[in-house]
């Protein structure tokens, strides 16, 4: 890092995005509006420390609308939830929260306008993740999951008058989806694109500011959860741009100082549903082993929001 000793770069953007604060803030309202318990179905972001906080706040997390007691709060997490589970929350007659993030709302309702349209769908994504559960789950009929750059070759061939699009995960890399696409392009000369990026801002802003520290540093910590796609994409990134060594992790005790051998600039970065606590402690951690300098390397400011849910925003006061 500098001629006089360890440091650490840190990069910015990292941790929270606007639909993680606002899923976050909409368990957090509804807990002081109907008072615990709350269901959530899912994790409502993917992060270890999130979830444990809000469960001993009282709410309950489940893995399907069935197991919550009708006419319950019942949130629908940040990455979204298909129509099918929709209807099975209005069967039950449950009070639904819904804090996924609009902008997966918006690729939700590009595949229900494509669909409509009567094209077919090539969703680019990993399979068995929430989002792309309840992405696919709008136009199942006509949704092809294009999981990884093998999974171009998994898919069927279409006529050449079937109108194809790809969209894809929000939460990919950029590079990876771009190889993929450019894949797809070769076996369907006739693919459309989208009308916009489906991967979403907070995405593109972490992987550009690893990027950008990467190459300077011998180790890349990455503060976030296991089934955190963006934060695993984070780990990836690093090592295409350069780390000599990245790892995951979810809390500051997790790093092994045997990782710290030999090295001298560590970088550091967290995903989107990691809370800024978690870094501050891996900063810490590090400090205790003689990486006191600290620089932050900061390559785009971020000031999007997104409004909660109607019925937990303030009443407007009348005048
Ligand atoms: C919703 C949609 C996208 O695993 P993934 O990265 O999708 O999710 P989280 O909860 O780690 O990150 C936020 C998020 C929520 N990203
Ligand atoms: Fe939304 Fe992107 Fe965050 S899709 S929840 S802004 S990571």
């Amino acid at each position: 890092m500098t001629e006089s000793g360890k440091g650490v770069l840190l990069a910015a953007p990292r941790g929270y995005c606007a639909g993680v604060d606002r899923a976050v803030e909409t368990v957090e309202k509804a807990l002081e509006k109907y008072g615990a318990p709350v269901y959530v179905r899912k994790e409502i972001v993917h992060n270890k420390y999130v979830v444990k906080t809000l469960r001993d706040r009282g709410v309950i997390f489940v893995d399907e609308t069935d197991e919550v007691p009708e006419g319950a709060n019942l949130v629908f997490s940040a990455h979204g939830v298909s129509p099918a589970v929709r209807e099975s929350a209005r069967s039950l007659q449950l009070n639904t929260l819904d804090a996924t993030c609009p902008l997966v709302t918006k690729v939700h309702n590009e595949a229900k306008r494509f669909a409509r349209d009567g094209y077919h769908i090539l969703l680019v994504g990993h399979g068995g993740h929430e989002e792309v559960e309840g992405t696919q789950g709008e136009a199942p009929e006509v949704t092809h999951l294009v999981d990884g750059l093998d999974g171009v070759n998994a898919l069927p061939d279409f006529p050449q008058d079937q109108k194809l699009v790809w969209l894809s995960q929000t939460t990919l890399s950029v590079d990876e989806t771009m190889q993929i696409v450019n894949k797809l392009h070769e076996r369907y000369p006739h693919l459309e694109n989208p009308p916009s990026d489906d991967i979403c801002y907070a995405t593109q802003n972490r992987q550009v500011a690893v990027k950008a520290i990467a190459p300077k540093v011998e180790l890349m910590v990455v503060v976030g959860s296991r089934n955190s796609s963006n934060s695993r994409r984070l780990v990836e990134v690093a090592l295409e741009a350069g780390a000599d060594a990245a790892y995951l992790v979810d809390y500051a005790r997790q790093i092994d100082d045997e990782w710290l051998a030999g090295v001298s600039t560590v970088g550091v970065t967290s995903g989107a549903s990691v809370p800024e606590i978690l870094v501050r402690e891996v900063v810490d951690y590090l400090a205790e082993r003689g990486y006191t300098r600290v620089e932050e390397v900061t390559t785009a400011t971020e000031t999007i929001t997104f409004a909660l849910p109607r019925t937990l925003r303030p009443a407007r006061v009348e005048r």
